[in-house]
């Protein structure tokens, strides 16, 4: 407990004092929360400064989205709620997409800004940064609260924590007044005001009837799968995952942040063969992952015949079955406690899946690895995506504990396929919005959170939506290594403005050198235009531990439009005149 000062209670007796500021610290310290994300300023400027004295860490960033993108994944990465700081309006907003983003992918995060006074915002009065922040703030997350009053910190700080990281995970908005951080209350009965959260995200048990339920559905397929989402990877039940799928001898299909579950180097899995498993399967089982749109909805074309199979889903919300199509056997509660209760009640002599449809998974998955691997073996200069991701795949097979983070169209698409994994949350990509601008704030949590290195390979466009924090990573010293992957623009640098002077609108600066950018702050910039160049030099930064940036020279014409989703940009009638 940290009273500040002394004063006098109405009688005149002298008594230890606490402020706003004192209480929300005391409040994250209780519950366990480590670290901080923000930018400081008014009217938090102190409140980090002091958190930081009281032992908090606290990662000052250039721009609030990348400190909200890196809350974010210390949530998935930690199921704790990442915590967010920022100052009001401005730097709310800039924190909001990442709030938004961290409800829309599961994951639980706390956006702490301040924000001007009630008095003068719901008077419209004009105030420094004005907004009403707490309404603007409600429909982008799981739940929002404001605090008025010292003395409801830690009910506040209490109902935010339970509100990201119980049930469906998600962001939740917490709203602190200027004034508030200065209030002052005696100091016992502040302490008496925290609350430490008990039992934060309780265990949600499955129905006995719908486990059965599913593993009747299940004991009928001929041709079973088994689809493991980030979901999955969130819910840190990596052995009875394993044991499930073991156990039931069903090919599993990794969504891009469920790779590592099991190793994608598994003979049950079936990555490489992921078209033939989606349209021949007559059972899927998804566990933590939605039928959305990265699943083509669970229907069309890359599903096979209409009506052809039957669903099992496992997921802690229940609103979410029959979201796109219906679910044979809804299995209600947290992963953990589902996959258990279907483990227990498999019996000993679970029978194996038909002979026929492993040979027929293991088959096109030998197929396309064996048509992808002499692509992975080119030594191109300029390089092309595969000869690049080669050089890369082998490291991080031979550096399984490092931590893969992902963004851009081709960079990303080809690295998802081309780059095995080995463990659980170990690949951080994009996610459910592709969006881009994730890379540096992923980048530097997962430095912090695990304390393993970290390597971010990244399209040249993706970086420049987060490329100024490369000087937070040399300022905190972090263990990261970023790649560039440069080929001159979005999806391709070879676009050309038939109609003007200005370049085309998806291309950048020809031959920039992205690595002289860390330069100017300390860390260690290299140019690699071959595949071994590339290779030597991702090794030794890795082996130094030290802040780098690798400038990647592709071929401006590798790419393609819009990566692996070109099908999803709209066609003008027009457009071929
Ligand atoms: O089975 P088949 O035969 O079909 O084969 C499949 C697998 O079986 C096989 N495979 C393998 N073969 C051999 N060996 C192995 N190991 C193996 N593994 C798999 O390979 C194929 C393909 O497998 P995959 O990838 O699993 O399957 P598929 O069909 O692709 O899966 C479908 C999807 C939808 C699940 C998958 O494609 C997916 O997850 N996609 C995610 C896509 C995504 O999110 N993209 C990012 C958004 S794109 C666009 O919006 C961009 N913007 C706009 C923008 C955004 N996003 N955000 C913001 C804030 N503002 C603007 C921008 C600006 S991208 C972008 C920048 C791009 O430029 P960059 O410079 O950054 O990047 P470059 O493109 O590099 O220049
Ligand atoms: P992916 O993009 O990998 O397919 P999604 O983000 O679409 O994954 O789906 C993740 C799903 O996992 C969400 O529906 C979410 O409710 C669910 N989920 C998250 N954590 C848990 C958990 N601990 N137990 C059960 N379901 C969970
Ligand atoms: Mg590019």
């Amino acid at each position: 407990m940290s009273a500040t000062a002394q004063g006098s209670d109405a009688a005149g007796k002298e008594q230890e004092l606490t402020d706003g500021f004192h209480l929300v610290i005391d409040a994250l310290k209780l519950n366990g929360i480590k670290t901080i994300y923000g930018v400081p300023g008014i009217p938090i400027t102190d409140f980090g400064r002091m958190a930081q004295a009281a032992g908090l860490r606290v990662i000052s960033f250039r721009h609030e989205q990348n400190a909200g993108y890196a809350a974010s994944i210390a949530g998935f990465l930690t199921k704790k709620p990442g915590v967010c700081l920022t100052v009001s309006a401005p730097g709310f907003l800039n924190g909001l997409t990442a709030l938004a983003h961290a409800t829309t992918n599961c994951f639980p995060m706390i956006l702490i800004s301040g924000s001007s006074e009630r008095e003068i915002v719901d008077l419209q009065q004009g105030d420094y940064e004005e907004m009403d922040q707490l309404a603007i703030a409600k429909p982008l997350c799981k739940a929002a609260f404001r605090v008025l009053h010292a003395a409801d910190i830690g009910i506040g700080l209490a109902r935010a924590i339970r509100a990201a990281v119980s049930g469906r995970p998600g962001g939740v908005y917490l709203d602190l007044p200027a004034k508030l951080f200065g209030q002052v209350m005696n100091a016992d009965a502040g302490a008496r005001s925290l609350v430490k959260v008990i039992d934060a995200a309780p265990a949600q048990i499955p129905a006995p009837i719908a486990v059965k339920r599913a593993l009747d559905v299940l004991k009928g397929a001929k041709r079973p799968l088994i689809i493991l989402g980030k979901g999955a990877a969130y819910a840190q039940a990596d052995d009875a995952v394993r044991a499930l799928v073991e156990k039931s001898g069903i090919p599993f299909l990794p969504m891009s942040m469920g790779k590592g579950l099991l190793p994608d180097t598994h003979p049950l899995c079936a990555g490489a063969a992921r078209s033939t498993v989606l349209k021949d399967a007559d059972v899927v089982m998804l566990i933590g992952a939605r039928l959305n749109w990265l699943l083509s909805h669970g229907k069309g074309k890359t599903w096979g015949e209409p009506h052809s199979k039957k669903f099992i889903q496992i997921d802690i919300e229940p609103k979410e079955m029959d979201s796109n199509v219906e679910i044979a056997a809804p299995v209600v509660g947290d992963i953990g406690s589902c996959v258990s209760a279907l483990l227990d009640n498999m019996g000993g002599n679970w029978p194996a899946p038909p002979a026929d449809w492993i040979r027929t998974v293991t088959s096109k998955r030998e197929e396309n690895v064996a048509k992808m691997a002499p692509r992975l073996m080119n030594n191109n200069s300029p390089m092309d995506y595969h000869g690049a991701l080669g050089a890369l795949r082998t490291i991080i097979k031979e550096r399984p504990d490092a931590i893969l983070v992902n963004e851009g169209a081709n960079t990303l698409d080809l690295a998802r396929g081309i780059i095995d994994m080995q463990q659980p949350r170990k690949r951080l990509d994009v996610g459910t919005w592709g969006v881009m601008g994730i890379g540096m704030g992923y980048a530097i949590a997962a430095a912090i959170e695990t304390g393993k290195p970290v390597l971010a390979i990244e399209g040249d466009s993706a970086f420049g939506f987060s490329g100024m924090e490369v000087e937070t990573i040399c300022r905190y010293r972090l263990p990261v290594c970023v790649v560039i992957f440069n080929n001159d623009g979005i999806y391709r640098g070879t676009d050309v403005n038939k109609a003007g002077a200005d370049p085309a609108t998806t291309v950048f600066v020809k031959g920039s050198r992205y690595d002289k950018m860390i330069e100017a702050f300390g860390g260690i910039g290299i140019n690699a235009t071959s595949p071994d160049e590339l290779k030597r030099a991702v090794n030794q930064a890795m082996d130094s531990g030290k802040p780098t940036l690798i400038n990647a020279v592709i071929d401006p014409a590798a790419g393609s439009e819009s990566g692996r989703i070109g099908n999803l940009n709209p066609q003008s009638v027009l457009k071929k005149k």
